[in-house]
């Protein structure tokens, strides 16, 4: 059985969702804050999600997992499909834009050698964050899900960066498409249950 290392309201919800909906069982392992030495030895950055496969090997990278369960469980177009290319650029400038920026907004005194910068890389973080959750919802448009009538990993991962917006309202009252996008994905009973667990609205 697979394990998922995970801390409620991190990173792991969006992998949990995905093993929800898929319907695989798998072992959740709570990773309390700060993480213990002795979870260096699953992931050296003492980050979650980190995931234990079937046959021991360790995963770490929200992204690489969600691709790689996704493939597994039928939540990703096939590489020969035309709509992979589309749906790696959402899942992978979700990781890398609006995730980081949101990392900077939380943990800003990480960013630099001076902590009395911290102030102002929080104020650019939430400014990015801003810019990207256009992107998202301009990328989104009036479509169902990222890929059009498909549901992908794509949609899991979504609003779980969505509920970390510093203004989740402003956010939505400024993008309606991401709420109804939020509100669609929710409705499916076994990801609702898990944004709960994780303290999503
Ligand atoms: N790039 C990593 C980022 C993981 C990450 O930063 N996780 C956060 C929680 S959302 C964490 O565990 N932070 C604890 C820390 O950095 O001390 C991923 O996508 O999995």
């Amino acid at each position: 059985m697979m394990k998922l290392y995970a801390r409620a309201g991190a990173g792991s919800a969006a992998i949990e969702a995905l093993l929800a909906e898929a319907g695989v069982p798998f072992e959740m392992v709570e990773v309390k804050k700060p993480a213990p030495e002795s979870f260096l030895k699953i992931n050296p950055l003492g980050q979650v999600p980190a995931l234990q496969l079937e046959d021991g090997a360790i995963m770490t990278e929200s992204a690489a997992m969600m691709i790689y369960l996704a493939d597994l469980y039928g939540f990703a177009p096939k590489p020969e499909s035309p709509r992979r290319p589309r749906f790696l650029k959402w899942l992978l400038f979700m990781a890398t834009a609006l995730y980081m920026s949101d990392l900077r907004m939380y943990y800003p005194e990480r960013y630099s050698t001076d902590v009395s910068h911290a102030p102002g890389i929080k104020t650019k973080a939430i400014a990015d964050m801003d810019r990207e959750f256009e992107i998202l919802s301009n990328g989104l448009g009036e479509e169902p899900f990222f890929l059009g009538e498909d549901f992908s990993a794509a949609d899991i991962y979504a609003p779980m960066l969505v509920s970390w917006a510093a203004d989740v309202p402003a956010v939505f009252a400024k993008h309606p498409n991401l709420k109804t996008h939020y509100d669609r994905v929710a409705a499916r009973p076994r990801i609702a249950e898990v944004w709960k667990r994780n303290g999503m609205p």
